[in-house]
């Protein structure tokens, strides 16, 4: 072991002379941005001499392995995490300060990889530093996307979209491995022959594009297993062929390639959304095509062809239904390529797979046109035709003649294949997310299914990584757990719980005062800077930062917000204390709703931030280009987390757990996983309004909600719903919201606010006001806020794969 300050000296020298050798500069003369890229290369070198070391230990340990397929992985930043998890932090920070620099600034130069949408693609990367962390070998499958999630600009109120070369620099923390090239093969027909006696599938006439992997490493937190995410680029079979530039044929060799490499060009920007598009289909083979082949020539560089004991070696989870063609995949490789039977490779495939749902949004339930599935896939087609027939059959066994029911749940019907579906009937296990959503799921969107095949139902809550939304993300309370309950909660989060005897202790409590505060400050800074709004850092900070979606319902804490103006305006003494509202929400850029609310949300911002009249006791600010490393620099600033979508939708939830975490109080609904954050802080330390799932679900049942009667019934809610219309939010042109107001009222066509705005008005209003009287009672505020981070526990996904593990998973 060398001591702290000879570990400072070599990484001091390191960094002098990777500035030396990467820009022939020395740190005097380096900018700010190569003093990044050097910092970033020497810590990426340290990453990468620790794979070296993981797997060679490794070697020979022939342990059952996870393969975590997703569309998404939404990393978030790599520096600061890795330092953390190699446990150098504070040494680099030091080195940093001996030379004049700042490592939090220069950690802002990293880009954010955003390769999600949002909580799906989140826990995804949460996952991976669970497994790495709890010393899990896993790896993550996804895509390299050459562009992430749009970033959004805010132009005169309205989200406008830019793309998000994120890796137009380079990125230190991959390893290309062209030698683990794959080839995936589109479109093309399938011909049968005969052969010893057994008929052989020919695919031919097909096009074929190679997958090429990049592997992140994944450190986990003092443990000696690096996992890796292996992201598959697209590339162009041939390379540019130049004797066709002779030809005159150059440029259709360049559009060959362009062809083939803009399927990982960029991430599809929809969230609970599907476009059905040939693109995304032909993203969703590509990489789980190359995942399985890869997943496949491993096991049989290891095993041999043992393949009857491919489900003893691994396991391959799939997140949501986006990979779930990685089921007729692997039948695929398993019969034309391994030469098995159907009944072999079946029993293998289904013992494989196991899928989790994270949606019961009926628009976010992927189905594929036939048409399109047989032209691009014919081999799969006929596989999947193939596993249909069979599930249909046994259908037919067990309901003899109840062709209305086998049509509900045959896979292929009305001319779509319904991915749910394949995912249920090729998996072993099928969980929700929450307890609430699985229930749902049990009952009412899979019942038919789960009535079915019982036994592969379970539910596996949510959880987020600590490390990244504590110790990183707010380090003073970190440092303030540690020093009141040990740091033993960074591995075991269930002993958060120690914190629940300081609940009263006026010490504790006033340290977590003055942190929220001092967290305040930088996020008020940051918004003005931004902004050019001052915000009053003794308010109330009350956010809702998540993607804009109608049934999350920021709408309906806007138009909250414009209620309290209204007080305001008729009555200087109307009670308020100072409130800052925080909204941050990428709307999918195809989806007009959700761009209106954007639009409505600065408008009333607009309004309400320029009013003198209210002496700044109310102010509205929506940060711009809301990401995962902006989520760690709100959350810690945050004294309300908004968590208020309609009951029956939300089917998890991942923010509010990390709000939680860091001692904001919830005013949410009883959706989610919101259900068991309310089991485990009790009732008093939650802010609790709004219809239950049930109640909703009865109304979508009997059609009794009428919301026009909501309206005219409370002139609070008609006097703020009638100012979208009025010219009041926007003078200019009044009519804008029309849309807005029409669908509340009246609907499009459809059911009038089907997301219940205006009946959970009310009672939404009262949950804030016992968050106005509460705030102003410091004791009782911190002891709350106390509470809920001594019962954060069980919200870590270190919980939640350890929960996987026992009951799906079971590695090691
Ligand atoms: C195909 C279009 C599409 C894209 C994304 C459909 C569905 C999705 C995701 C499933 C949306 C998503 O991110 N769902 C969220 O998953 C989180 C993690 O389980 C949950 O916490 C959220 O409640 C859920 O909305």
């Amino acid at each position: 072991m060398i001591n702290n300050a000879e570990q400072k000296k070599l990484f001091r020298v390191a960094l002098e002379t990777k500035v030396q050798r990467m820009f022939g500069r020395t740190i005097r003369g380096a900018s700010e941005d190569q003093i990044f890229q050097a910092i970033t290369q020497v810590v990426s070198d340290l990453v990468k001499e620790q794979r070296a070391y993981s797997r060679e230990l490794m070697r020979g340990h022939h342990e059952k392995e996870l393969y975590y397929l997703s569309m998404e992985f939404l990393m978030g930043r790599a520096l600061g995490n890795n330092l953390i998890n190699l446990g150098i932090e504070d040494l680099v920070v030091e080195v940093c300060q001996d030379l004049g620099l700042e490592l939090s600034e220069l950690q802002e130069v990293e880009p954010d990889p955003g390769l999600g949408n949002g909580g799906l693609g989140r826990l995804a990367a949460c996952f991976m530093d669970s497994l790495a962390s709890l010393g899990h070998k896993a790896t993550g499958c996804g895509i390299r996307y050459e562009y992430g999630l749009f970033q959004q600009k805010i132009i005169d109120g309205y989200q406008v979209e830019v793309p998000d070369p994120w890796l137009e620099n380079g990125t230190s923390w991959e390893i290309a491995l062209p030698e683990e090239t794959e080839i995936v093969k589109f479109g093309g027909f399938v011909e049968v022959k005969e052969g010893n006696g057994r008929l052989i599938y020919e695919h031919k006439g097909y096009q074929s594009v190679r997958a090429v992997p990049y592997e992140m490493p994944i450190l986990g937190y003092q443990s000696d297993v690096v996992n890796s995410l292996r992201l598959w680029a697209a590339r162009a079979t041939k390379h540019l062929d130049m004797s066709l530039f002779g030809q005159g044929k150059y440029l259709d060799a360049l559009e060959e390639k362009e062809l083939a490499e803009v399927i990982s060009k960029v991430l599809y920007p929809d969230d609970n959304h599907p476009e059905g598009k040939a693109l995304r289909l032909k993203q969703q083979y590509f990489f789980v095509s190359a995942s399985m082949q890869s997943i496949v020539r491993k096991f049989r560089q290891q095993y041999g062809s043992s393949f009857a004991q491919f489900p003893e070696h691994v396991v391959v989870h799939i997140n949501d239904t986006h990979p779930a063609l990685a089921i007729p995949e692997l039948m695929r490789i398993l019969l034309d390529d391994e030469g098995l039977d159907w009944d072999q490779a079946w029993k293998i495939t289904k013992s494989t797979f196991a899928y989790t749902n994270h949606t019961i949004m009926e628009e976010a339930l992927e189905r594929w046109p036939e048409g399109l599935f047989r032209d691009l896939l014919p081999r799969l087609w006929d596989i999947v035709y193939e596993i249909n027939e069979r599930f249909c059959a046994d259908l037919w066994e067990r309901y003899p003649g109840d062709w209305d029911r086998i049509a509900r749940m045959s896979i292929i019907s009305n001319h779509e294949v319904k991915m749910a579906h394949l995912c249920i009937v090729g998996s072993f296990s099928v969980n929700g997310v929450a307890k609430l959503h699985s229930q749902i799921l049990r009952e009412q969107v899979f019942a038919e299914f789960s009535e079915f095949f019982p036994e592969k139902f379970t539910n596996v809550t949510n959880g987020v990584t600590f490390r990244r939304f504590l110790l990183k993300a707010n380090p003073s309370l970190a440092d303030l757990v540690t020093e009141r309950i040990g740091s033993g909660w960074i591995k075991k989060p269930e002993e958060l719980a120690k914190l629940l005897p300081y609940q009263t202790d006026q010490g504790t409590q006033q340290a977590l005062a003055h942190i929220r505060h001092a967290n305040k400050l930088s996020l008020a800074n940051y918004i003005s800077g931004h902004n050019h709004v001052r915000v009053d850092p003794n308010s109330i900070f009350d956010v809702q930062i998540k993607r804009l979606h109608e049934y999350k319902r920021q709408l309906l804490n806007i138009l909250h917000v414009l209620y309290l103006y209204n007080r305001l305006l008729d009555d200087p003494k109307f009670e308020l204390y100072p409130r800052t509202f925080i909204f941050g929400a990428k709307a999918a850029p195809g989806y007009g709703t959700a761009k209106l609310i954007i639009k409505l949300i600065h408008d009333v911002a607009e309004r309400i931030n320029n009013d003198r009249s209210i002496d700044d006791r109310l102010k509205v600010v929506f940060i711009e280009n809301y990401r995962v490393s902006l989520a760690e620099a709100i959350i810690p600033a945050a004294d309300v987390s908004e968590q208020i979508s309609t009951a029956g939708k939300e089917a998890s939830g991942t923010g509010n757990m990390k709000f939680m975490l860091n001692g904001a109080l919830t005013i949410g609904t009883l959706d989610g996983a919101n259900v068991e954050i309310d089991q485990a802080v009790g009732r008093d330390n939650i802010f609790l309004f709004g219809l239950s799932a049930a109640e909703t679900n009865q109304y979508y049942r009997d059609g009794t909600y009428r919301p026009y009667e909501v309206y005219m019934a409370d002139p609070y809610l008609k006097q703020a719903l009638d100012q979208l219309v009025n010219g009041f939010v926007n003078a200019q042109h009044p009519s804008l919201y029309q849309e807005l107001y029409q669908g509340l009222l009246y609907g499009h066509g459809g059911m009038a606010d089907p997301y219940f705005v205006l009946k959970d008005f009310a009672s939404y209003r009262q949950a804030h006001e016992a968050i106005n009287v509460q705030y102003q009672q410091p004791e009782l505020w911190w002891k709350k806020a106390i509470i809920n981070i001594g019962n954060a526990g069980h919200f870590s996904s270190d919980r939640t794969v350890e929960e996987y593990n026992q009951r799906i998973w079971k590695l090691r």
